[in-house]
């Protein structure tokens, strides 16, 4: 298989999901700004959305998306519980976190990145984040992971777009069970392998 990514971006949750898993994959670097491979392949040739991540599987099939991408992993290793199984009701809590995330925290940050943006739209995008990590928050009071004892791609998803608050000066100090849970979740030796393999850890 063939992750496309670029360093510390959403792709970092997939590319999470395949250590976790142990699976074997070349990570091939898409810039999200030149949108060029390492060797000048144009990425769009490839996808023609022209973001990352994308999975090509070693039949040649092309998976995008990184919800799908990492249910699609998890579902092949299932003895490492990276998501409960198809068809149950905690599946689809799995599917409610991943959509979650992606559409309340994700692409909430995304306006954050872009230089055409003024400051003070960022701001309400900046309140936005605040409210949904303060919901956050009180989800994981009980818990060490989002699914509880486990952990699952969804914690791969939310500790990749949680990184970004460093870069954006978002300051999480008030929710203090979200730092201890993305401290636990970095702690991991496959975060720790994607980080390095990303060189986004030293
Ligand atoms: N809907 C896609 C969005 C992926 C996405 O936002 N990728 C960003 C990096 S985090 C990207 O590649 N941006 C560059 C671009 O859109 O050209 C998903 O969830 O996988």
């Amino acid at each position: 298989m063939k992750l496309y990514y670029s360093p510390g971006a959403c792709s970092l949750s997939p590319h999470i999901a395949l250590r976790e898993a142990g699976l074997a994959f070349e990570p091939v670097l898409a810039s999200t700004k030149s949108h060029k491979l390492q060797d000048g392949t144009d990425y769009y040739g490839i996808n023609p959305l022209g973001y990352v991540p994308m999975l090509e599987l070693d039949d040649g099939t092309r998976l995008r998306e990184g919800p799908a991408i990492v249910q699609y992993v998890a579902d092949q290793v299932p003895n490492k519980n990276l998501a409960p199984a198809n068809g149950t009701l905690s599946r689809y809590r799995l599917q409610e976190w991943l959509t979650f995330i992606g559409t309340e925290i994700h692409k909430t940050f995304s306006p954050l990145f872009n230089p055409n943006i003024a400051d003070e739209a960022k701001a309400v995008f900046k309140d936005k984040l605040k409210s949904r990590y303060e919901w956050l928050n009180g989800q994981l009071a009980d818990k060490q992971f989002l699914m509880g004892d486990h952990f699952t791609v969804a914690d791969g998803y939310l500790f990749t777009v949680t990184n970004w608050t460093k870069p954006m000066n978002i300051d999480l100090s008030a929710f203090p069970n979200v730092t201890a849970w993305h401290a636990r979740v970095a702690a991991r030796p496959a975060v720790q392998e994607a980080m390095k393999a990303e060189g986004l850890l030293k």
